[in-house]
Formats: C-alpha cells, sequence, structure tokens
C-alpha cells in the first residue's frame, strides 16, 4: 500500500451517510499518533495557564485563558494524518515542566476521549472531547462535541468552553487543506466574565483565512478588550477603545485613497504570495502525493481548488497592542514527516525508565502505531487490523456478559463485570462473593 494508489474520496465515496468513526481507513492515511495524542497536543502552550494563575485580575487571567484556548488549536495547521482511534480503555501520560496529564478513551462508539491535566496547585484542566465527523461530500466537518474546563484553585475560579469545529476541504479533488471554524465563548463562572471569539472562514481572496477575532467583556456585557490573530500564529489584544479608534482611522483614509486602490499590487497579501508558493513547494508532505485517480467515474466532478495560501504579512496591528500568544516555528523537516511539530515528534518517545511506570494500555506501546513510526505501512496495517479485531471480541464478551447477568437475576448488574484500576484486572462476580479475573487490563494491545 503506497499513498500514491490511494485518494480518500475512493474511501469515502461508498461511506455517504455513513457515521464516520465507524469506518475503516486504510492505514496510509494515519499519521502515527493516537487521538489521546493529539488531545495532549493541547497544551504544548501550557505556561500560559501558569500565566493566567499569577495574574492579580479576572481581565489578564481572562486574556491569557484565551491565548491558551486558541494555542491548544495551532498544532493542527496543515496536519492532515488520521490519528488512530483509541481503543477503549487506551491511556496516554505525559508530565513535562509545565504540566501533567492523563488522557482516557471512556467509550469506543461514540468515540469519547477523557482528559485531566495539572500543574502543581495553579491550575487545572479537564474534559472530555467527542468528535463527531459529518461528511459532507466535498467536505468532512468535524464537530469536536464537549466542554473543556480551566480551574485555579487558589482563586477559587473555573473557565470554561467549546471548541470550534473544523473543517476538511477537497475531499473529492485537490490538495486537503483544514480551517477551524464558528464561534467560542470562554466564560469566567466566577465573575460572569465572558470572551466571545469567532474563528472566520477563509472567505473571498482568503482574505481572513485562520483568523480569529473577538472581545472580552464584563457581567454587564461592556466590550472591555479587543482580541485579534490567527489561530496558526499568535494572538494579540488590546482596550476595545483602541480598536474603536483604529477603525475610524482606516475608513478615514480608505475613503482619502479609494481612487488609486484596487490595483492587485495593493493587496497586503501579495508580497507575501511568491515567498509562501516557494515555501510551498519545497514541503514534501506524504500527502502530497494522493492525488485523484481514473477512478472516480460516477461523480460530478467539481473544479479543483487550491490549497489556499496564507497571507501572513497581512496582519492588523493596532497600536497599543500585546501579544499573548506566539506560534512556535516547525521544525525544518515538519515537511518529511506528517508536518508534526516538534512537541508531536516527542510524543512517541519512551523516556528514561518510562518502560518500568508506564501503564500496560499506555498509546506508546501500540504495535501499530510504533510500526507506522518506523515506516512499515504492511505491518502497521496489519496490527491495526489485529487490534480492531481483538477489540471487537472484548465488545462481544462484555456485552454477552452483561445480557447473560441480566436475565439471572432480573436486574442489570453492572457491577458484574469492573475494572480494578489499580491492578488492571477486569473483575467479574460471579455471586456468592466468588470473583474471576478474566482478562487482564494490559491485554486491549
Ligand atoms: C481539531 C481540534 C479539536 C479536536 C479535534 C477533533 C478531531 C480531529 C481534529 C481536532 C483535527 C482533524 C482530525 C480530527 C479527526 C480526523 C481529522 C485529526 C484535533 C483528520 C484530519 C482526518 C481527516 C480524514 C478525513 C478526510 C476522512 O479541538
Amino acid at each position: 500500500m503506497y499513498p500514491q494508489d490511494y485518494n480518500i474520496w475512493s474511501v469515502l465515496k461508498n461511506c455517504i451517510g455513513k457515521e464516520l468513526s465507524k469506518i475503516t481507513m486504510p492505514v496510509v492515511f494515519n499519521e502515527p499518533l493516537s487521538f489521546l495524542q493529539r488531545l495532549t497536543e493541547y497544551m504544548e502552550y501550557a505556561h500560559l495557564l501558569r500565566l493566567a494563575s499569577q495574574q492579580p485580575n479576572p481581565i489578564s487571567r481572562m486574556q491569557y485563558v484565551i491565548g491558551f484556548a486558541v494555542s491548544a488549536l495551532a498544532s493542527n495547521w496543515e496536519r492532515l494524518g488520521k490519528p488512530f482511534n483509541p481503543l477503549l480503555g487506551e491511556t496516554f501520560e505525559l508530565e513535562r515542566e509545565e504540566f501533567r496529564i492523563i488522557c482516557e478513551q471512556v467509550s469506543h462508539h461514540p468515540p469519547i476521549s477523557a482528559f485531566h491535566a495539572e500543574h502543581e496547585d495553579d491550575w487545572t484542566f479537564h474534559g472530555s472531547i467527542h468528535p463527531k465527523l459529518k461528511y459532507w461530500g466535498k467536505t468532512v466537518e468535524i464537530q469536536p462535541k464537549g466542554t473543556v474546563t480551566v480551574e485555579f484553585p487558589k482563586l477559587n475560579e473555573a473557565y470554561t468552553w467549546s471548541n470550534v469545529q473544523c473543517c476538511v476541504h477537497n475531499i473529492i479533488v485537490g490538495k486537503l487543506w483544514m480551517e477551524q471554524c464558528g464561534n467560542m465563548e470562554i466564560i469566567n463562572h466566577s465573575t460572569g466574565h465572558r470572551a466571545h471569539l469567532t474563528f472566520k472562514t477563509a472567505g473571498s481572496n482568503n482574505k481572513d483565512l485562520h483568523r480569529v477575532e473577538g472581545y472580552i467583556c464584563d457581567e454587564d456585557k461592556q466590550k472591555l478588550f479587543f482580541i485579534y490573530g490567527k489561530w496558526t500564529e499568535f494572538i494579540k489584544c488590546t482596550e476595545y477603545v483602541n480598536y474603536e479608534e483604529y477603525c475610524k482611522e482606516c475608513s478615514q483614509k480608505s475613503k482619502k485613497e479609494e481612487p488609486r486602490s484596487k490595483s492587485p499590487n495593493d493587496s497586503p497579501c501579495h508580497a507575501s504570495k511568491k515567498v509562501l508558493q516557494k515555501l510551498n513547494s519545497l514541503k514534501v508532505s506524504p500527502f502530497k502525493s494522493i492525488s485523484v485517480q481514473g477512478s472516480v467515474d460516477d461523480v460530478n466532478l467539481p473544479e479543483a481548488s487550491d490549497v489556499p495560501r496564507s497571507d501572513s504579512t497581512y496582519s492588523m496591528d493596532i497600536p497599543n497592542s500585546i501579544t499573548i500568544w506566539q506560534v512556535k516555528p516547525r521544525p525544518l523537516h515538519s515537511g518529511d514527516y506528517y508536518q508534526f511539530t516538534e512537541f508531536a515528534m516527542s510524543l512517541n518517545e519512551m523516556e528514561q525508565d518510562m518502560e518500568k511506570y508506564l501503564c500496560p494500555t499506555d498509546s506508546r506501546l501500540r504495535p501499530d502505531i510504533r510500526k507506522l513510526e518506523q515506516g512499515d505501512m504492511d505491518g502497521a496495517a496489519s496490527e491495526k487490523t489485529r487490534l480492531e479485531e481483538k477489540q471487537r471480541c472484548a465488545n462481544k464478551y462484555r456485552k454477552s456478559k452483561k445480557e447473560m447477568s441480566g436475565h439471572q437475576n432480573g436486574s442489570n448488574m453492572i457491577s458484574t463485570l469492573s475494572l480494578n484500576r489499580k491492578t488492571g484486572f477486569i473483575l467479574e462476580n460471579t455471586g456468592l462473593d466468588n470473583i474471576k479475573i478474566i482478562q487482564t487490563f494490559s491485554e486491549i494491545f
């Protein structure tokens, strides 16, 4: 199996209307990470939460929480490989200077991943994500359902928000690309402050590509700060009056300049286009070679549309703004390796002495992911099939056990099967205090 022999459409055209999480995709579309690891990427800029917790007033705390919420999405830029679906009970844990996190797959159908992260007694960050994929022909829409919460225990403060939806374009023809769009509302439940952020769609001329804009308001809906930036690059903020002033100046200027403008050279993104074109051509993506073959005969092909280019030189710069968050550049060879960030590249690493304390359910121990990481596509594919088969068996067994106990006792005895968290054993209560060990927790791989 080689990427050039496949295109996503050749798989998906048979799946219109199906729940996408149930479709098994060939491993060539995967990236060597589990979805639990992909969620852990939310934590790359966790220092922003520590900074937030150190701020004396709720508005500057909100600014850093916004920075964190947006920065959490940055690693998704250009990442079009599908992470592996976690197996039920799979875990991933990571400890770094600024945080520690534990994630667990708590449901398989629908797929739900839960996580809890913290740093000393500064903050906690927890929640669950249930990615719902909707397939609309040319695009796949992914709604990451679930609410996430940040708490500052010393301040008795809690913030919540939900992530915006993610659209993957050019499923049928052309090169895949992704944008995040929709509204995000971050609520400080203790003070009533709110942040309203809009993740914009690329829009005409792609002038709003990846752009995020919004404001912070108090409990009386008074707008206090203006927030702007791109989820792929930076987030800045300024007092709302500065923004209003800036808008006034802009409209006056454009009135004066109107007769002169409209030549293509005036487009603010013009200068960067060539540079970006060059950069893009240098990047070797494993997905570049996924091109449409002659097999899409039974559909009406739309025009092949290109991946919109980012216009990074065109960024609004409002006087008296501060930068809350700035993205780290991707490593040099990111394009040769699934567009990973440096942080993503570190997630499969076995750190020193890790094998001694790691849970046997940890994503790092998944043989299919490991094989893909080593470039063994066929090995990865057969391991993936084996694990999926094994999981189906385990599910069937669990289900039949539950049904049986329900019949025998006239009640649905959930306690019949229980998982001992400490030992990782699945225990079966066969009645009369007779407890039998069925399967070890470690056997999910
Ligand atoms: C985006 C950020 C959200 C959480 C989230 C949920 C599902 C992820 C999505 C993120 C990024 C894109 C994603 C998706 C699942 C599948 C999809 C990884 C992390 C990839 C690009 C697969 C595309 C394959 C289709 C074209 C079939 O907060």
